[in-house]
């Protein structure tokens, strides 16, 4: 590939490390993201504002709402129908993702119930038996094996369609639970609101818009307040609560002298037992046998997130890292769950000696090789895998690994458990310094890249803008790796911070940027915005918080946008969502859902921009609570700087 010479690669990134094997790539003539988006371009103009529709075989239809095309589908949808119906199978796909990880986690906590759990046992009893009582179940007497197994059964029930409530919903304070009342989105089962939202979507079904959306937002709150939250929760029971510890991202985590292996996907339960196995004594003598000095794990993606909050293990990038990894000639074997894994990578692992190894039988990836994952047998196939691997090492080229940069140091491990311990056991220290305005307010910065922005500007430029101005930034999923790249998330970080942030992050010893964990675990950030309004005594959408998505791609993203704004927390999305075709869904989204769910959405790619539409919405929500505020209008907008993209 030549699409882009000279120094051209700072066009794609802010990376040296992505640069560096942009370089590389080009030079020998392997494709990446980058190209094939060239190759796309330009992208239908129907699609990306979300007024194309193939759901049934008398389409595909596109409506120009703009211009004098048909104004009407064959059925006689208009714009403002198929705009709904697309959002809203975007978030029952994005929804369905994150509950179905859930599922596989509940699954494995049934096993370990039913003593079949090979290898999966209980690692926080006191969290296991937390959530036995919030599920109404007695464990006083009971071994951890039962109450899991009760616990299991329980929230099966979940999924399913007797309840009219998701029990965890409850964990919103009363406010929220009645505006959801009110306006008939209180999530019932997961999988319910899923099918029917692919029911509703159906042709003929629901074609009033405003009712498709709200059923939409529903589906995403059975997310947010149930399937990603028991993909959460379990895990944590399952692996341990994260506890704050240090660790090291980009590509300069990988080692030339050690079998290197890429842990990508979403779901923690193989990639826990790789870490068990990686510290095998027989492996590693094996991998000193093959002339490596160790065998060294790195994460991608949420995976990579999962495994660095409970185990420090160090991210070798995000999203957009996912090729460049595999062009290092270091990386011995990539191993694949699911969600976010391009089908490309197995391409670019030709070209190199990496092994990529899919393990989830539903999801298979031609040119990798297969090895079913079975939770019973969990250790005994992640040794069967780094075994694999370690074999591998006799078939690298030294000649071709590059490891452009040094590893950064960053800070991880912020659960939720883990903030209120560190503030000493109560929320009241953050709280009293966010009255005092020391901190103005939180946001939170996640989820993905997306190579039509330039990778991590988004996300840095956001969070620096926001530090300095005494907010404090969480994180999670590919922002955090932008994040601590950038050097962000260390407690040295501070001096970025503006002087009151800055202040009680030196008192606390943490960063101005808090690692939270993966995508699921934004409904870690769901759970801490809820207590903090539960201790105050408001809603949650009476809190100086809110929401940022700069560079998200991912359907799941647009889930959690919906269960986010549907909880009360204003959200600024980076890249637009197809729904521009809609002026009434665009009204909608942007203002009519503040006189439902006390928030909306803005869009705005400029991350500077959209630092002031934060701020001023965090002066406001301060001056609404009789805090001291800022004149929202006194900070002013900058012009739009579109040479950043
Ligand atoms: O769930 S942030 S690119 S890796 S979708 Fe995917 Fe987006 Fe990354 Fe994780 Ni989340
Ligand atoms: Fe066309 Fe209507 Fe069928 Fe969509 S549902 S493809 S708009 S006929």
């Amino acid at each position: 590939m030549t699409t882009f010479g000279g120094n051209g690669y700072k066009k794609f990134s802010i990376n040296p490390d992505t640069q560096a094997m942009l370089e590389i790539a080009r030079r020998e003539g392997i494709e990446t993201v980058w190209d094939r988006l060239a190759k796309q371009e330009p992208q239908c103009g129907y699609c990306n504002l979300g007024t194309s529709c193939r759901i049934c075989a008398m389409g595909p239809c596109r409506v120009d709402p703009f211009g004098d095309g048909p104004q009407k589908g064959v059925c006689g949808a208009d714009a403002d129908i198929i705009v709904a119906r697309n959002l809203a199978r975007m978030i029952a796909a994005g929804a369905s993702a994150h509950s179905d990880h859930g599922r596989d986690i509940l699954e494995t906590l049934h096993l370990v119930g039913e003593g079949k759990g090979g290898v999966y046992g209980i690692s926080d009893p006191d969290k296991l038996k937390r959530l036995a009582a919030e599920y109404g179940i007695p464990t006083e007497g009971k071994s951890d094996q039962e109450i899991a197994a009760e616990l299991a059964w329980e929230m099966m029930e979940d999924y399913g369609m007797r309840r009219k409530k998701l029990p965890m919903a409850a964990r919103a304070p009363a406010a929220r639970q009645a505006v959801w009342e009110n306006t008939g989105v209180y999530p019932r089962g997961i999988d319910r609101e899923n099918v029917e939202a692919l029911h509703r979507t159906h042709m003929g079904v629901d074609n009033d818009w405003v009712n498709i959306l709200l059923h939409a937002v529903r589906t995403g709150l059975s997310d947010g307040w149930g399937g990603s939250l028991v993909a959460t929760e379990l895990s944590d029971v399952l692996f341990g609560v994260p506890t704050p510890k240090a660790s090291n991202m980009n590509l300069g985590v990988l080692k030339a002298d050690q079998v290197n292996i890429i842990l990508h996907g979403h779901n923690p339960m193989l990639s826990e037992v790789i870490v068990a196995a990686s510290q095998d004594p027989e492996l590693l003598e094996l991998a000193r046998s093959k002339g490596a000095n160790g065998i060294n794990l790195a994460g991608l993606c949420c995976t990579g997130n999962e495994v660095l909050m409970r185990k420090g293990i160090p991210m070798a990038g995000n999203h957009l890292m996912q090729e460049l990894c595999i062009i290092t000639g270091a990386v011995e074997m990539m191993i694949v769950d699911y969600q976010c894994i391009m089908p490309a990578v197995t391409e670019t692992a030709k070209c190199y000696h990496t092994k990529v190894i899919s393990t989830f039988d539903k999801a298979k990836f031609p040119g990798a090789e297969h090895i079913s994952f079975d939770p019973a047998r969990g250790l005994e196939i992640g040794k069967e895998i780094v075994r694999k691997a370690v074999e591998n090492f006799a078939n690298r080229v030294p000649e071709r690994v590059y490891i452009p940069v040094e590893p950064v140091p960053m800070m991880t491990g912020f659960s939720v458990e883990a903030i209120v311990g560190a503030l000493g056991g109560t929320p009241e220290p953050l709280v009293n310094a966010i009255k005092e305005g020391a901190i103005r307010g939180a946001v939170g910065v996640v989820g993905c890249n997306n190579p039509k922005i330039k990778q991590d500007l988004g996300h840095t430029e956001l969070t620096k803008r926001l530090i300095e101005n005494d907010i404090l930034v969480v994180v999670t999923g590919c922002a955090t790796v932008a994040d601590g790249k950038a050097g962000l998330m260390v407690p040295e970080a501070a001096d970025l911070a503006g002087p009151g942030l800055g202040a009680v992050c030196r008192a606390l010893g943490i960063p101005p940027v808090l690692h939270m964990g993966s995508c699921v675990d934004n409904t870690r950030i769901l759970v801490l915005a809820a207590a903090l309004a539960n201790y105050l005594g408001v809603d949650i959408s009476a809190l100086p918080l809110a929401g940022a998505a700069p560079e998200w791609y991912s359907e799941k993203a647009v889930s959690i946008g919906a269960y986010v704004v549907a909880s009360g927390i204003y959200t600024v999305l980076g890249t637009a969502p197809p729904v521009f075709g809609s002026p009434n869904v665009v009204k909608l989204l942007t203002e009519g859902l503040e006189g439902v769910f006390g928030a909306t959405f803005a869009v705005e790619p400029d991350p500077n921009r959209a630092a002031v539409l934060i701020r001023r919405h965090i002066e406001r929500k301060r001056a609404a609570l009789g805090l001291p505020a800022l004149d929202p209008d006194s900070i002013a907008m900058p012009e739009p700087a579109l040479a950043l993209f």
